[in-house]
């Protein structure tokens, strides 16, 4: 859509100040201020006007907003990398663009990942809880053991981007690397991590200690982790989360975290945030983060010149560089 008139970008929630003052010297840009969530029939009266809308991962784009967008909405340059809150499909149909900003958040997730792998099994917030509710009497021998990460075998579903970083800084801990994907990866990836490939989810789920899920959400992913499969896991494993919730049922996660099924789980999405299942914030073999794998400023940061990058690109008349399709799911 090249034009002379700048476009009006509406931006659903606050991003940091050097992006935002970017993208009002860039484009007729619409912040929103008090970063409070837009309400549906926000997000509607948005599409009506914006050529441009920047959401986030909180805003629902789906059919019946997509639905009411006018003529002169283009584009959808959304902040983050999973689009599993965008109707990819009604979308295309409308000709709208949709971008997001992948690459840029990768090592930050994968540290956060390899944060919860060595948190859960080595119980490092029960301990901090514990003294600093003055509960601490002294060294003992036996007491707050967990489990031993070296030697361990880790099982990552979706060998992706964030899928090796976590297999590369995994392997430096010791531990041997396993996967499950749609597509087997190339030979050198799989040589330089180590990597065993399981064609079978259910195969590797039997055998591994820690699980850790790293594909995106799609209508395919959506409870991959059933109550079925999360049975085949054995009762000493972890299970770890920094993709988003809906890949696992959550509901039967907790329900076998209750009974000892499982060892523990470190959790950083939920399938229904920011609502968490109050019985997962009452187990002690959890931990728990608000969705911050890729909080970090310099991610924020790249994530923010990433959607001025697609928004300026596409406006010039270009192919935008993040150009999101469907089949790539
Ligand atoms: C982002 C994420 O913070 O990029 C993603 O897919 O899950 C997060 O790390 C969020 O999506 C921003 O919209």
């Amino acid at each position: 859509m090249p034009t002379t008139k700048k476009p009006l970008v509406i931006v659903t929630r606050r991003l940091p100040d050097a992006i935002e003052t970017r993208m009002m010297e860039l484009f007729d840009t619409r912040l929103n201020l008090n970063d409070q969530p837009m309400s549906q029939s926000e997000l509607v009266e948005a599409v009506k006007t914006a050529d441009v809308l920047v959401p986030t991962v909180t805003d629902r784009i789906d059919a019946a907003v997509l639905s009411q967008a006018g003529p002169q909405l283009r584009l959808i340059a959304s902040f983050g990398t999973g689009v599993d809150h965008i109707d990819l499909k009604t979308a295309r149909q409308r000709g709208i663009t949709v971008t997001n900003t992948p690459g840029v958040l990768t090592e930050d997730t994968a540290d956060m990942t390899m944060a919860l792998i060595l948190s859960v099994p080595r119980r490092l917030t029960e301990g901090e809880r514990l003294l600093r509710e003055g509960d601490w009497g002294g060294w003992s021998p036996t007491h707050m053991l967990g489990h031993r990460i070296w030697g361990k075998r880790l099982g990552i579903i979706g060998m992706g981007r964030i899928g090796s970083a976590v297999a590369r800084r995994a392997k430096g801990f010791g531990l041997s690397i396993h996967y499950h994907n749609r597509r087997r990866v190339d030979a050198d990836l799989e040589n330089e991590l180590e990597a065993t490939y399981w064609e079978s989810l259910d195969q590797m789920l039997a055998r591994m200690d820690i699980i850790s899920i790293n594909c995106p959400h799609t209508p395919a992913t959506y409870h991959l982790l059933s109550a079925r499969r999360l049975k085949l896991l054995q009762p000493t494993s972890y299970i770890v989360n920094t993709s988003r919730g809906e890949v696992i049922d959550e509901n039967a996660l907790t329900r076998m975290l209750e009974r000892g099924e499982l060892a523990g789980a470190g959790l950083d999405v939920f399938e229904h945030e920011p609502a968490v299942n109050p019985k997962l914030l009452k187990l002690s073999n959890v931990v728990l983060l608000p969705h911050m794998g890729s909080a970090t400023i310099e991610g924020r940061n790249a994530m923010g010149e990433k959607v001025i990058i697609n928004i300026k690109t596409f406006v010039d008349g270009h192919t935008p560089p993040d150009r999101v399709l469907e089949a790539m799911f």
